[in-house]
């Protein structure tokens, strides 16, 4: 098939349920030196988080500035032409980990805030939050609108292990009123991905997870893309440039 109708294909069903699984996008040595260079962390900065439910890193690519070439390999390059034609930014990348039999659960949201350098008023963007120096925003909808998530699995990811659950087609909802979400999830859909595959998701859709029951874990590094540049004044607190193809 022509690259271009593989690239339609994707944009048009992320454009149609909000979210898609692309598997094998990192080889199995690609995904050991991804994990070898977490484990390394020296884990002292209060960006780590780890209790017995989750073990989480955010600004990862700020504490493990390794990661970054491990990760840019011309699967992911490809993938975000495909999604982004004209271009696109990183804008924030996390590191989950919910380990075997965690009793982290995630109730159902949608990811409506994005992380800025600082505060500043702007028409269109609110409320904000400020928490242990992060500043955080609701954009536009049109920005949340034009970023896409890839949440690239280390481990096998299924129903037991805390795979997120969707509500197909809900990113098109706009910003759903947390007293009406519990009624829009009749529809939801679980979505496995096997290690080394991604789960891409536009950040309205309505998604959820269970807590674990399995033995494996579930470490996934969640990384968000944007094509929106923010308004003067405004900064996105973890923005990297993306080599294109
Ligand atoms: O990884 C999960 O189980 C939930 C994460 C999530 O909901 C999010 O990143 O918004």
């Amino acid at each position: 098939m022509h690259a271009s109708a593989v690239s339609s294909a994707l944009a048009g069903h992320l454009a149609a349920t909000g979210y898609a699984v692309r598997p094998a996008l990192y080889t199995e040595a690609e995904l050991a030196a991804l994990l070898a260079c977490i484990e390394s962390a020296p884990a002292a900065s209060p960006n780590f988080r780890r209790s017995q439910d989750v073990f989480a890193i955010r600004n990862l690519l700020g504490e493990l500035p390794a990661l970054w070439p491990l990760l840019d390999t011309p699967a992911l390059r490809g993938l975000l032409a495909e999604l982004f034609p004209a271009g696109c930014h990183l804008t924030k990348a996390i590191y989950f980990d919910k380990p075997a039999g965690s009793n982290w659960l995630v109730a159902w949201h949608q990811d409506l805030m994005i992380n800025v350098a600082s505060r500043a008023e702007v028409p269109g963007y609110g409320p904000w939050t400020t928490k242990a120096g992060w500043v955080a925003v609701q954009p536009p909808a049109a920005v949340l609108e034009n970023t896409v998530t890839v949440r690239l699995h280390l481990d096998d990811c299924d129903a037991t292990n805390g795979a997120l659950k969707v509500v197909p087609g809900s990113h098109r909802y706009g910003v759903v009123p947390a007293e009406d979400i519990a009624a829009q999830t009749a529809t939801a859909v679980g979505c496995p991905v096997p290690a080394g595959g991604a789960m891409l998701m536009k950040p309205l859709l309505l998604h959820a997870s269970h807590r674990s029951t399995s033995a494996r874990p579930r470490r996934v590094i969640h990384l968000e893309f944007s094509a929106e540049e923010l308004p003067a004044w405004l900064a996105w607190r973890e923005r990297r440039a993306v080599a294109s193809q």
